[in-house]
């Protein structure tokens, strides 16, 4: 008889609500339509490659990335699942400008909702792992519509944070401050499991994960830290396995599960690198940190950056502590 305990993520969110006495059941609610939108994503992209959803809609989305069928899919689902329950004063989407109101006729909730609907979605065509990114604060305004003062909130402010990693079996890892727990879907039954329970990142790994054709754009001292990884020495497991997918769901996913780090640096070209702090930076940092990782620019804190622009983007460092530490060291040349 198998020890382990069958616990859906529904039954999950309720016995964590119920460790916080003052919960309302509102966080609950939101969570619990989240997921039944993750389900509606899964459904769709499990049978892209059946469907003529593939290819592009012919335009693009407001950072000029070709604008996919399931982008746009994923991005309404969301949007549709949540904006009625009463729980949220206002979203915002990666794959739009401006946040996205609650319709007038919809009651405004205490919550915020902040989402990539469908990360690496380059990856598509070629059945590569692809991903949903959200992160969840409460709202600062203090009622009726909320406003872009309720979005750009500093990442130590998240309730929660999580992905889907739609990859060989489809998960859901999210915290919400209390650990890190991944939920494996059985499409038997269409539940989110309990799979990992309280996922921890190894303290130092052997694996980096950086887009190293950008390599010549690299700051000298960036250069000298992946040189040092590729340095033979036995004693710290270097060298390092080099490994990137060009999805960062898939790649934080493996980071988080064994250990080392992920970076998408600034460069020659883009001096604040390419990810986004409010839809990738600042959810990926608070599950690190949850899981005993660590996420920095490269000299602060990601959960500390104050956000000015709803789509800025930041240089991302995250994975095991010691190798963050390490990287941090090389970046501001105290280590040569
Ligand atoms: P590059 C996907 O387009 C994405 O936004 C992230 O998922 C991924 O980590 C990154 O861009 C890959 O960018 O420049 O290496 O192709």
């Amino acid at each position: 008889m198998s020890k382990n305990k069958v616990i859906t993520i529904e039954r999950h969110i309720i016995e964590g609500e119920r460790a916080h006495p003052g919960a309302s059941g509102h966080f609950s609610g939101l969570l619990r339509d989240l997921t039944l939108a993750f389900k509606m994503i899964w459904r769709e992209v499990s049978k892209a490659g059946l469907v003529n959803i593939l290819g592009t809609l012919g335009r693009e989305n407001i950072h000029g990335d070709d604008l996919k069928k399931l982008d746009l899919f994923a991005d309404e689902t969301i949007y549709r699942a949540m904006d009625h329950g009463g729980h949220l004063c206002v979203m915002a989407s990666e794959e739009n400008e401006d946040v996205l109101h609650i319709p007038e006729n919809y009651p405004t909730g205490k919550y915020v909702l902040i989402y990539d609907p469908l990360d690496g979605s380059s990856n598509i065509d070629a059945n590569i792992t692809i991903g949903t990114i959200f992160s969840i604060y409460g709202r600062v305004t203090r009622s009726g519509q909320g406003t872009m003062v309720d979005c750009l909130q500093p990442g130590y402010k998240q309730v929660a944070a999580g992905y889907v990693v739609y990859g060989s079996s489809t998960m859901l890892v999210y915290t919400t401050g209390d650990g890190v727990h991944g939920f494996t879907l059985d499409p038997a039954i269409g539940e989110f499991l309990l799979s990992h329970e309280n996922i921890r990142i190894p303290r130092r790994g052997s694996i980096y994960s950086v887009n190293e054709g950008n390599y010549h754009r690299w700051s000298d001292n960036l250069k000298k830290y992946i040189s040092y990884l590729q340095e033979e020495d036995k004693t710290t497991g270097r060298p390092y396995s080099s490994r990137y997918i060009g999805a960062l769901v898939g790649d934080v996913h493996r980071t988080l599960l064994y250990g080392g780090i992920f970076m998408y640096p600034a460069d020659s070209k883009r001096p604040h690198g390419k990810l986004r702090l409010m839809y990738e930076g600042n959810p990926m940092a608070f599950l690190l940190e949850q899981a005993g990782g660590r996420a920095t620019n490269g000299c602060e804190r990601i959960l500390d950056i104050q956000p000015r622009q709803l789509h800025q983007r930041v240089p991302l460092f995250l994975g095991s502590e010691e190798d963050v530490v390490i990287a941090e060291e090389f970046l501001q040349g105290k280590r040569t």
